[in-house]
């Protein structure tokens, strides 16, 4: 079976699950190859209207997998190329949902950083112990957890590999929603649903310019804002959705 299965839960929703139970879903090559190839694929489907990225109730990902690498050089793991992976993950243009049970640590801490929310469960632990195995995050750990959660609270995770729960790492603001674990699969689809019932061409706009925006100077970003709103009075949907609220029905968006 593929360590990386693709599921339609519902009309507009993809779902991508890591499968390596045995290994706690560690990412090995083969799985990162794979989301990145479902994330470009899904990226360009039309039908597409969100994407959750998930593991199994036991964990979402527990890092890298440090079989592929204990025995690696410096320039093999550069000839890896990994950052193009992770990279067409993080520039789908869907939003993404990462549902979080169990384990995301290192390198699934830093995938579910690349999502857009992040649904975990009470219990589910979030770490970057890559210092402890004598190295580094190194999949954007030591830079997002920094921008999500500030600098103090991202150094001490990241030197001392800290382990942070759901409910503590919702306190913190690294993940969006919190829930009763049993509850996280229910919790992202209800997100992806609504989701998926929007303007897809808003929702496109408020993932880039949300994106593009945090790294660049407010004003900047708030000429992005402008130009994207602007921008989505050349759509339908923004006819049908005020056509809709005059008329109290439900808008019916067809991404155009
Ligand atoms: N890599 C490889 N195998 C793993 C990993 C992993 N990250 N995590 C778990 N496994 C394997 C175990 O080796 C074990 O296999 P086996 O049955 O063959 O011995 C199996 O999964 C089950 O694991 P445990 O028996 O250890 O399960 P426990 O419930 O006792 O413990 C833990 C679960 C706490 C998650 C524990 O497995 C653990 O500490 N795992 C390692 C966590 C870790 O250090 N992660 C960080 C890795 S480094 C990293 O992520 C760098 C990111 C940089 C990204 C750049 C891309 C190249």
């Amino acid at each position: 079976m593929s360590e990386v299965l693709l599921e339609r839960p519902l009309d507009g929703v993809a779902l991508l699950r890591i499968n390596r139970p045995e290994a706690k879903n560690a990412l090995n090559g083969a799985v990162r190859r794979l989301l990145a190839e479902h994330m470009s694929e899904l990226g360009q489907d039309a039908s597409v209207r969100a994407i959750i990225l998930t593991g199994n109730a036991d964990a979402f990902a527990a890092g890298a997998d440090i079989k592929d690498m204990a025995d690696a050089g410096a320039i093999e793991i550069m000839q890896r190329n990994n950052h193009l992976l992770w990279r067409t993950i993080a520039q789908c243009p869907k939003p993404v949902i990462a549902a979080v049970q169990g384990y995301a640590w290192g390198g699934g801490c830093e995938l579910a950083m690349h999502a857009d929310i992040i649904v975990a469960g009470e219990t589910a632990s979030f770490s970057q112990p890559e210092v402890k195995v004598g190295i580094m995050p190194g999949a954007g750990g030591t830079q997002r957890l920094m921008r999500a959660v500030g600098k103090h609270k991202a150094m001490l995770m990241v030197m001392t590999g800290e382990v942070v729960s759901g409910l503590d790492a919702a306190r913190m603001g690294l993940v969006s929603k919190v829930v009763a674990d049993a509850e996280v699969p229910a919790a992202a689809l209800d997100i992806a649903k609504t989701i998926s019932r929007m303007p897809p061409l808003a929702i496109a706009q408020i993932k880039e310019v949300m994106l593009a925006g945090a790294d660049a100077s407010l004003e900047t970003g708030l000429m992005l804002e402008r130009k994207a709103f602007q921008l989505l009075f050349a759509s339908q949907d923004q006819k049908e959705g005020m056509r809709a609220f005059f008329d109290k029905r439900k808008p019916a968006y067809e991404g155009k």
